[in-house]
């Protein structure tokens, strides 16, 4: 084997190695929530005769990586195109639980595999099927920070560029 030959032969096993420790993308965060998924682009039509449909099959995923319970009260979802970055609702997340974070209106609760669910209260789509001129498309901001499209407060992100229907993507 020639010392090129072998060269390239150890830098694709190193790279080999690399894809195997690391996920395709890490979700990461520098607060008590992170960002961990997004479905942008909820399943079926968004709209149909002017009436939204499936607000809620829209959704972003957090993780309380704590090990106490955290109010969601007040932190900040900034989407980096618009100013609809309403604060979350006051729920208390369990250490280590994550919660689906819906656009529509419902009842927060715990589903039976221990996931979360909390309301927006939007009575429409507010999440980008597609977008691709801002990176990241969605920042998680602590409580009180600004919806000004900007990092400022942020802690977690997520990018999804173009959202397929009813695809749910990690961060
Ligand atoms: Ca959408
Ligand atoms: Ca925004």
């Amino acid at each position: 084997m020639s010392r090129t030959v072998r060269t390239a032969a150890l830098v694709s096993a190193a790279l080999a190695l690399v894809a195997l420790a690391t996920p395709s993308q890490a979700a990461s965060t520098t607060g008590a929530l992170m960002l961990t998924h997004v479905r942008p682009n909820a399943a079926g039509a968004d709209s149909r005769d002017g009436t939204q449909l499936n607000v809620n099959g829209e959704y972003f995923v957090i993780k309380n990586v704590t090990t106490r319970t955290v109010n969601t009260s007040g932190y900040i979802p900034d989407i980096t195109t618009n100013t609809y970055g309403r604060g979350l609702p006051s729920y208390s997340l369990p250490a280590g639980a994550k919660a689906y974070v819906h656009t529509g209106s419902g009842r927060h609760y715990r589903d039976s595999t221990g996931a979360h669910h909390i309301y927006r209260g939007y009575a429409r789509h507010v999440l980008l099927n597609t977008s691709t001129a801002k990176n990241p498309d969605l920042r998680l901001k602590k409580p009180g920070s600004p919806d000004n499209n900007t990092a400022t407060g942020s802690i977690t992100t997520c990018n999804w560029n173009t959202a397929a229907d009813g695809i749910t993507y990690a961060c």
